[in-house]
């Protein structure tokens, strides 16, 4: 299939999984058209079935807001038509499914019918799409898809209850290559790197949006290390970084927090981790979780949106309701306070992953571009 790919390309969940999507379907002989405004981050274009268009909006000084919907439609619209393109699949709602109809409808004038799939990541619809200023683009946009998928029960329930939605949501998970996992058996962890071998290794992963709690993050560490020496490894970049190296400095901790900002390596930085924190205040599937536990790390994790669906409570990890942070601190503690325990727990959370590897959920998407594809056909007839 000829596949067009839209998402957003900067360090984020629905990007990563857009991208590791595309580069898994063309693995299997797929033409995959990745078309946003910039790289996606995990592009690695040294593939021939891959190819990469750039949306450029021109500046115009009349306008306040430069129309990205218009050039991204625009873009798609002549890619479809450039590459012979079967099939639009828009990752994020907003503004992709908005203008993904747009290109459909321009194509349909000329004779071109195509069939768009959006699948909803979250922030898409319980923080931003939410919000009155888009809500009715935002269900109109749903609504036109030909299929509509969301990464997790609990995102697909907070759809159907907060829009009128008029279509069935297939739910199909977010996934993970274990086969890439850089954590076989015997391979290097340079752990000695960032802790002494007394030192249990702690992290987070993540855009430090306020919705990621990251105060929570290093009150918790600041419990744990109170009873275990221990490191904190703090990834990525957001607004929350700045007030976070300060609490870490007030706390007097800051020479046990590692600040990396953004980082391309985060299999070798899972690979020396003992322990993955994710407090968030919601999460509608949580990626970097799954990640954490495909490289055999467990989760403590509030229970919160689809989190319930990835970490296994008592087995690869704890949930704890939102902000309880002497909870979530005590079960971190108890994974880590003896070698057995956390041993057992680690693998407990490689077994869970097992279960989102991508060789059981690329299928599914297959399957959902033909039904796609087949529908649109039948229109036509
Ligand atoms: O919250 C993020 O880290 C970014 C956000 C995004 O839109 O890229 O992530 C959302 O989509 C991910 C991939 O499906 C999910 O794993 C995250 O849970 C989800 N974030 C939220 O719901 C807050």
């Amino acid at each position: 299939m000829k596949i067009a790919i839209v998402c957003y390309p900067t360090f984020g969940g629905s990007g990563v999984v857009a991208t590791e999507l595309g580069l898994e379907l063309a693995k299997r002989g797929h033409e995959i058209h990745f078309i946003t405004y910039k790289q996606p981050v995990r592009l690695a274009l040294l593939n021939p079935n891959v190819f990469y268009h750039e949306v450029t909006v021109p500046e115009y000084p009349l306008f306040h807001y430069q129309p990205y919907e218009l050039a991204l439609s625009s873009k798609l619209v002549d890619m479809v038509k450039m590459y012979h393109i079967e099939l639009l699949h828009v990752h994020y709602a907003i503004p992709h499914a908005y203008a993904g109809y747009m290109a459909k409808q321009i194509l349909k004038d000329e004779g071109i019918r195509i069939p768009m799939v959006t699948t909803l990541h979250g922030t898409d619809i319980t923080l931003v799409g939410n919000h009155p200023n888009y809500k009715s683009a935002v269900t109109f946009s749903i609504n036109k898809s030909d299929i509509v998928t969301s990464v997790s029960q609990n995102l697909k329930d907070e759809t159907n209850k907060f829009f009128k939605i008029t279509k069935e949501i297939e739910v199909i998970p977010n996934f993970i290559e274990l086969d890439k996992v850089e954590v076989a058996e015997g391979t290097p962890c340079y752990r000695t790197l960032m802790a002494k071998d007394s030192e249990k290794i702690i992290t987070h992963i993540s855009n430090f949006r306020k919705v990621k709690r990251i105060p929570d993050v290093i009150k918790i560490f600041y419990a744990i290390q109170k009873e275990i020496p221990a490191k904190l490894m703090m990834v990525g970049e957001g607004p929350e970084k700045e007030k976070a190296e300060l609490l870490c400095e007030s706390l007097g901790i800051l020479d046990k927090v590692i600040f990396f900002g953004n980082s391309n390596e985060i299999d070798k930085i899972l690979c020396f981790t003992d322990l993955f924190l994710l407090p968030s205040e919601t999460e509608s599937f949580g990626l970097a979780a799954l990640e954490a536990m495909a490289c055999g790390v467990p989760v403590i994790s509030s229970n919160t949106g689809g989190l319930p669906e990835v970490n296994s409570d008592g087995f690869s990890g704890y949930l704890s309701p939102v902000g309880a942070i002497e909870s979530m601190s005590s079960n971190a503690i108890s994974i880590l306070k003896d070698e057995a325990t956390l041993k057992l727990f680690k693998k407990n959370a490689m077994e869970v992953a097992k279960r989102f590897d991508i060789t059981q959920i690329l299928p599914m998407y297959e399957a959902v571009y033909e039904k796609a594809i087949q529908n649109q056909h039948n229109t036509i007839l």
